[in-house]
Order: C-alpha cells, then structure tokens, then sequence
C-alpha cells in the first residue's frame, strides 16, 4: 500500500450531490467555559483534576471559536467549504441540564447559525458532542435513567429554537467512545470506570439516540436526522481460532453495539455474552423504543485495530495491539495510517438493511506540524487525505452506498486527554495569539472542493 497515492479527483467525481464538510465539537473549540451563565460541563469539570489531561490542559479557551466564529467561518467560505458539522453545548443553553434556558446561549447558536447561512455554508449540528452539564452527573448522569427525559428536554429546545433553520441534525456523537472511555476505563469524562457504570450507560444512550431522533421529526419534520459511530476494521493479529475470536469481538463493541439496536436488531449479545447483562436495564417496551428510522448514519473512521487473543483482560480476553507496537505508519495519536479500513467499513455498514443514506462524518489526522515563513506544508496530513479518500472512491465506484464526507477538522483544537499536543485541523492555530494559518492540507482541500 503506497501513501504517495496518484491523486488526480476533484469532488465533482463523487458525484455532484455528494456531501462535503469539515466537523468540529463544542468544548473542543468553543472557549468561553464560564462566560455568559455558561453551567459547567463534565469536561470542565474533569480536565481540573490533576493527571486527567496531557500537561494538565484543559478546554477553557481552546480555538475562542465563542469569539472567532466569524473569522471561522468566513475562512471556511474562502475555502469552499458547503457544510459544517459543530455541536451544541447542553449546558450552554441549560446550564442545570433541565430547567431554566439560558437565552444569551441560544443567541451565540442563533448567531453562528444565522453567519453560516450568510455565508452559504450549511449548518449540520450534534446534540451531544460528550459534554453532559455537571449538574446531571451529579445525579448519576447517563447512568440515570432519567437521563432520557433530561435529554427529550434538551432536544425539544435545540428543536424549538434551532429548528426553524437547522435541517440536518446528529443525535450523539460516538457512543461506545463515550460510554467506553467515559464510564468504563475513566479516562474521558466524567472518569468512572467498571460494568457497572458502563451497562446503565450503554442502554440509556441506545434509547437517547432514538428518543432525540423521534423528538426531532416530530417537531422538525422537513429535516434530516442521523446520528454518528466510530468504527475501525478489526483484524486478528495472527490468522488462528483465538485470535480471529479476538477480533470479532472487538468488531462486535467497536463497531456494532450501538447500531444494530438502531436498526431493530437488538444487542449483538453472541460473540460477547457479558453484554446478556445489559438485561437488567432493558424495561418492557424499550426494544421497541431502541429502534428509529433515520435518515442518515454518519461513520467516523480513523484507522484499523489490530486485536489479539489476551487472557487476562476482563470479559472480553482481547486486547489491541498498539500501531507503535507493529511497527506500521502511524499518527500522532499512534493510530495505523491504513486507509482500506475506510472503504471496509463503508462496506460493512452496507450489508445492513436500510440505512438510506451513509455519509462519513469524521475522518482525518494529527501529525506533527511545523511554521516556516508563516506557512505549514503538512504533507502527511494531505497524503493521508488522498489516500483515505481514495478509499472512498472506489467504495463509490464500486456502487456502494456512500453519500459523504466531513474532514476532521477544521482548526486544530482541544484533543481531549491529548490536550493540545495532537493537531488535527486543515488550519493550523497559534494557541498563544489564537491566529490561524491554512496549512497545506487545508489549500489542498479548497482547490479539491472549487467545483462543489
Ligand atoms: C469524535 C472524536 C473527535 C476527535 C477525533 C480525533 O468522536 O468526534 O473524538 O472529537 O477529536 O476523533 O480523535
């Protein structure tokens, strides 16, 4: 596999209805965590605890986006860039979770809505991009199952005040990432660990995804509702039984748990029977409840897991064998650059019955990235695009459904337990003067996208 792919597309070869855009998340890029009766967030909350964040970093200020997102968003005009993808942050406009609105967040969504349509550039908005108000966790948060009137609530105000002209919407964003790293391993926020904060959260985020995807066709009915999955290609570490059992069941967590639900299919309890104890949270009626007809999947993919057969990890006796480890091309995040897993996974979400429309919403990486004479000629950044979107290509060539794709993401920002120290944008930021520099990748992708 060559990464100095012969790249000769324009976006216009994806056909003239393809969707194209960059994402980004609240408390990646907002800043302003205090400002305007803002209520604190569990990704405020967690990045004050010692050790939790790289150098102790935190998303208080981040790209100031609360401040810049004129300059943002003209910026991304200038780049001919049709769709953004950003979040909305809960406590922001309910500072508690529920109860009172707090109107002067409402007025800065309305204004970065309302500058996007200036500029011709379509708002795309998620719900839940990780940061649940404090106040809810303090309740329990998505262990609770009260989280799902908690959450009815907050899409019936985004829906009542956003709705009028946003008409593309993502419920949640990556849920086995957030229940996963949030409420099992503890290294997200809120930083609990262990099934038993993990099962709870689990269900009610399956129910939250189809309850706020409900809400919103009930009030928005002429919007397109969707909801967005991580997912990597899973291959064995070596071709045996094990390792190959390995695998699957790392497939079965990383890649289906939270979709087959959705699709009326339930939990994929077979390969990972630990998951039959979700039971104990299922109510009557909620299998019904767990399934909603959206009209669009978003898939995020970023590399392939290599996984092997390891006895003592707990339930699952499989572990994930580090990029660094393999001595493969890697990112900063020490992520396998390897593009087919973009088209494999494409293909995977195809061989469900409907889905009506698959779009990538997430895809890109972080490499070290250097200022000369105010430039950043990020090569690896571009390549690892070309050779991604290759991939995307030929899954389309090939006449596979897939109607999109969304670079991550536009400025570099706030990388969760990475701090600052992993640059993922098209443009590159100065954190210190919060100046913002079109790297390479980022000129690549407005002469890539100029017929769109
Ligand atoms: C997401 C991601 C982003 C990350 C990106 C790179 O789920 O949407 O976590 O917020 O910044 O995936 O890790």
């Amino acid at each position: 596999m060559s990464l100095h792919t012969d790249f000769n597309l324009t976006s216009l070869d994806f056909g003239s209805d393809f969707i194209w855009g960059v994402s980004t998340a609240a408390y990646q890029i907002e800043g302003a965590h205090d400002l305007n009766e803002k209520g604190i967030s569990i990704w405020d909350n967690f990045t004050c605890k010692k050790g939790t964040i790289y150098r102790n970093q935190n998303g208080n200020v981040a790209t100031d986006f609360y401040h810049h997102y004129k300059e943002d968003i003209l910026l991304m005009k200038s780049m001919n860039i049709p769709n953004f993808r950003f979040s909305i942050s809960w406590s922001r406009i309910i500072p508690n979770g529920t109860g009172t609105i707090n109107m002067k967040g409402i007025e800065f969504y309305n204004n970065v809505i309302n500058f996007c349509l200036e500029c011709d550039i379509t708002p795309w908005v998620t719900l839940y991009h990780w940061d649940l108000p404090l106040a809810l966790e303090n309740e329990g948060g998505w262990t609770n199952r009260n989280i799902i009137g908690w959450f009815k609530n907050y899409t019936e105000v985004c829906a009542r005040h956003f709705g009028d002209r946003v008409k593309h919407w993502m419920v949640l964003n990556e849920p086995i990432v957030f229940t996963g790293a949030g409420y099992f391993l503890g290294v997200h926020a809120p930083g609990k660990k262990g099934l038993k904060n993990f099962l709870p959260t689990v269900h009610h985020a399956v129910l939250c995804q189809s309850i706020g995807g409900r809400t919103l066709r009930q009030l928005v009915p002429d919007s397109t509702i969707g909801t967005t999955f991580s997912c990597s290609q899973t291959t064995p570490y070596k071709n045996t039984k094990k390792h190959i059992l390995a695998a699957q069941k790392a497939d079965t967590l990383l890649n289906r748990l939270f979709i087959e639900p959705v699709l009326g299919l339930g939990y994929p309890v077979k390969r990972v029977p630990i998951l039959n104890r979700l039971k104990k949270y299922i109510r009557p009626g909620d299998e019904l409840l767990m399934a909603f007809d959206f009209d669009f999947i978003g898939i995020q993919n970023y590399t392939r897991e290599v996984v092997k057969h390891h006895y003592f990890v707990p339930y699952i006796k499989a572990q994930i064998v580090k990029a660094s480890k393999r001595k493969v091309n890697r990112t900063l995040m020490d992520w396998e650059v390897y593009p087919p897993s973009i088209y494999n996974m494409i293909k995977q979400f195809n061989r469900y019955q409907n889905i009506p429309k698959l779009i990538i919403t997430e895809n890109g990486a972080s490499f070290e990235d250097q200022i000369t004479n105010n430039e950043v000629n990020d090569q690896k950044r571009l390549n690892y695009y070309k050779s991604y979107l290759n991939e995307v290509y030929k899954a389309k060539k090939e006449g596979l459904k897939i109607d999109g794709y969304f670079a991550w993401t536009f400025t570099d920002n706030f990388e969760w337990a990475e701090g600052y120290r992993t640059r993922f944008g098209l443009v590159y930021v100065n954190f210190k003067n919060q100046k913002r520099i079109m790297k390479s990748s980022g000129k690549w992708f407005k002469s890539f996208l100029r017929q769109a």
